[in-house]
């Protein structure tokens, strides 16, 4: 038997952001050449995206992936920094009401898991982003991504 493809492509980012469409307002390189796994982030005004397009499986139901958020913000209910990591359906036109997380905290590599069955055998962009402010910057490290 061949072993079935992994659906994400280098989800643990062992060879740089292959695989992944990139974005950084800031021309930023959205990878840790220390840790191995992508960047968003760490420095103020920032706008970066990480991305892929894939082809669910009808049997597809979970979208897991390591992330770390490190922030220098002290109150985060005022804070403009947001990570978010978005299902969009439409690549044309990517729309946010597709959101599925929205998160800023600190507390070291956290294991996320979403529900994903919603969109089983539809073509979806998944996106991982950063926005920060113009003060006090916010990074995110996103590791070992897993559709299955
Ligand atoms: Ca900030």
């Amino acid at each position: 038997m061949t072993p079935t493809p992994p659906i994400i492509r280098n989800g643990t980012f062992s060879v740089g952001t292959s695989g992944w469409q990139t974005s950084s307002a800031n021309s930023r390189v959205l990878y840790d050449t220390v840790n191995k796994c992508a960047l968003l982030g760490g420095l103020n005004n920032e706008r970066a995206f990480l991305s892929q397009t894939i082809d669910l499986p009808d049997t597809a139901t979970t979208l897991t992936y390591k992330a770390m958020i490190t922030t220098q913000e002290t109150d985060v209910s005022v804070s403009g920094d947001f990570f978010q990591v978005i299902i969009a359906t439409d690549v044309d036109t990517p729309v946010r009401d597709d959101i599925i997380s929205t998160t800023l905290q600190a507390s070291g590599w956290i294991q996320a898991t979403h529900d994903i069955s919603d969109f089983q055998g539809q073509s979806i962009t998944l996106i991982f982003s950063i926005e920060t402010d113009d003060s006090l910057p916010s990074s995110v490290r996103i590791d070992d991504v897993v559709v299955y």
